[in-house]
């Protein structure tokens, strides 16, 4: 059934974003996008979307409280999908004042104005699997300890955490989905699993010869960010807001993708991949695993995309995109 809600997503032009606002467009929502104004943060993800008169652009920033609080005035959502952030976790060593600001600051800033001018609507913050740092523990879940190790990862415990409070103390329907890594054909290019996939392609086209990455041997929870939109929208649906572990429950080495995708193209992993120092971090998490248990048992979400396939979805689609361009 149509619905006749209003959603405020912040960071629509990420991959996660544009995969929401497709969602929430197809179930009949007007759908507001939250972006900042710049010439260099491409529309490239949501350029499909700019003429459905269901959607729009509102122009403003996380660091500036006046254009959140003037979006959420005018807009009046139903529902706050909070995704912006500067999500790579190996430059936020480089700038962590930005990394505060846009994460910890910026939640605050929504948080403040949701309570004041929209107080039933419900809420929902990007958290990330990166706050649970290297646990110890098998495998993580909503009671896990959180151990940050990069500012990134710090900034989003104190997200988490005000989203908490504000659920808590004032009673706002403020839910958090704790992400494990979620990748597709949208994926930045500097992120591993895409900067693979795109390399191996590239390799395969001739336009390039050697993939230079960094520590092989950590294993990461990757999933398809389509399926991971759905478990956001089915928190804000469910009665009681509350905090979910969304991930697969497989972990796998950044060395296992790189030769699940090298398999695809027919290619030769120790021919053309090289590990450079450049691309260790200072402090790296080197193993992550969700429990998607309590996601499964009270809302009904499982992940539907294997690893194969998802390596599979994204080499494709980057050989096809280098195709129509050459
Ligand atoms: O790194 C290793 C790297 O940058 C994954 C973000 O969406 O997921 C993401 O964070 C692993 C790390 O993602 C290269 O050291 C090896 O161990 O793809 P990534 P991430 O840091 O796990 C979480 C859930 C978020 O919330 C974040 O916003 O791969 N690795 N060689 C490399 N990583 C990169 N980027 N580049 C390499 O050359």
């Amino acid at each position: 059934m149509k619905t006749s809600k209003t959603a405020i997503i912040t960071g629509v032009t990420g991959q996660d974003g544009s995969y929401l606002a497709e969602l929430l467009l197809d179930k009949g929502y007007k759908v507001v996008g939250f972006k900042r104004r710049s010439s260099t943060d491409p529309l490239e993800r949501v350029e499909h979307l700019i003429d459905n008169p269901d959607f729009e652009l509102c122009y403003g920033n996380m660091h500036d409280g006046s254009s959140i609080w003037k979006c959420i005035a005018e807009k009046k959502p139903d529902e706050f999908y909070n995704l912006a952030a500067q999500s790579h976790v190996h430059d936020s060593f480089d700038a962590p004042e930005e990394v505060v600001a846009n994460i910890a600051k910026g939640t605050q800033i929504c948080l403040e104005a949701i309570k004041t001018l929209k107080p039933n609507c419900k809420f929902y913050q990007a958290s990330s699997s990166e706050m649970f740092g290297n646990s110890g523990e098998e495998k993580q879940n909503e009671n896990t300890r959180f151990n940050p190790s990069s500012p990134y990862a710090a900034a989003k415990v104190c997200a988490h955490h005000l989203t908490r409070v504000y659920r808590q103390v004032y009673d706002l329907h403020a839910s958090a989905g704790i992400l494990f890594n979620h990748e597709s054909p949208r994926r930045g290019e500097h992120f591993v699993t895409r900067k693979i996939t795109r390399a191996a392609a590239k390799i395969k086209m001739g336009m390039q010869d050697k993939l230079y990455l960094g520590n092989l041997d950590a294993k990461r929870d990757w999933g398809f960010a389509g399926d991971y939109v759905q478990a956001m929208w089915m928190m804000l649906q469910h009665d009681a807001p509350d905090e979910y572990v969304v991930a697969t429950g497989k972990a796998y080495t950044v060395r296992e993708f790189v030769h699940t995708v090298f398999e695809l193209a027919n290619l030769d992993v120790k021919r053309h991949v090289v590990v450079d120092q450049k691309f260790i971090r200072p402090q790296d998490v080197f193993y992550l695993c969700g429990d998607p248990t309590k996601i499964k048992n009270i809302l009904g979400w499982e992940p539907k995309t294997s690893i194969h396939n998802l390596a599979k979805m994204m080499y494709e689609s980057d050989l096809q995109k280098l195709k129509e361009e050459n």
